[in-house]
């Protein structure tokens, strides 16, 4: 437990509009900053508000923490549906391919270099247990950031090394609390938990967030197939 000193550190904005190309239109917004020039900008982003650019320019809120002393280390149970992967981190690599102009292949090496962001929060099964956990690891908005998402990619689609499949609208993907993570409750991510990298976000119901994620991919639909639980009758958005 004296490991969990993590501190909450996030990309900033500038550091975004650096990596996602957008950095002309962020000088712009931050350079002008009166009330009507803001205006009219919200006017103009107003009907494309679901749109990656503007996700990515405007985080949603973020959802209310938990302390760390509210951590339950043992309330997590492990819901594995098939084999449980071994992946080696030193040879796994992450791809983020589809509806982006940078399609990319990454080690845990390059993400482990990118911002940290640990956040405290619950994880809910719809199996009828919860758990408070802490998860440390790279907002999914700034992975995407660096593949540079096409304007029109609206839903992201997450393969795992056991077969298991999600998809999930791009609003969700960009939330600033949407994570890849690769540590949990101050510790290396366990392999049960879906090492070396998995989903975490205190927005979505526990069975949209896929373990042992190796490959992202951006569209601009949903396909027939949505997911492992979505094809069998659970309902998609499985929001919190
Ligand atoms: N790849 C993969 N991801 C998965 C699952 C799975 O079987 N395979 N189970 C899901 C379900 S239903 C839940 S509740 C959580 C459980 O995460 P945990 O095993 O780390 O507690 O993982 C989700 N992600
Ligand atoms: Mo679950």
């Amino acid at each position: 437990m004296s490991l969990i000193q993590v501190p909450r550190r996030s990309l900033s904005r500038r550091q975004f509009l650096q990596i996602s190309g957008l950095s002309g239109m962020g000088l712009l917004l931050s350079g002008c900053g009166t009330s009507l020039l803001e205006s009219e900008v919200g006017t103009i982003f107003e009907p494309l508000n679901e749109s990656v650019q503007s996700l990515l320019l405007n985080p949603q809120k973020p959802i209310p923490e938990f302390p760390l002393s509210a951590i339950e280390p043992k309330a997590l149970l492990i819901n594995t549906f098939n084999l449980t992967p071994e992946i080696n981190w030193d040879e796994f690599r992450l791809t983020i391919d589809g509806a982006v102009n940078n399609p990319l292949s990454l080690s845990m090496a390059e993400i482990q270099k990118m911002p940290l962001t640990s956040m405290v929060i619950r994880h809910v099964c719809v199996e009828g247990w919860a758990a408070i956990v802490q998860w440390g690891g790279v907002q999914l908005r700034s992975l995407v950031a660096l593949a540079q998402p096409k304007a029109d990619a609206r839903y992201v689609y997450f393969q795992s090394a056991d077969g298991y499949s999600e998809s999930w609208d791009i609003a969700s993907a960009l939330h600033p609390q949407t994570l890849m993570a690769y540590q949990k409750n101050g510790e290396r991510l366990p392999v049960e938990n879906g090492a070396p990298l998995r989903l975490a976000a205190p927005i979505k119901l526990g069975y949209k967030q896929s373990k042992w994620v190796t490959k992202i991919t951006l569209r601009n639909q949903l396909l027939d197939t949505r997911g492992y639980w979505e094809d069998q009758g659970y309902e998609w958005f499985g929001g919190l």
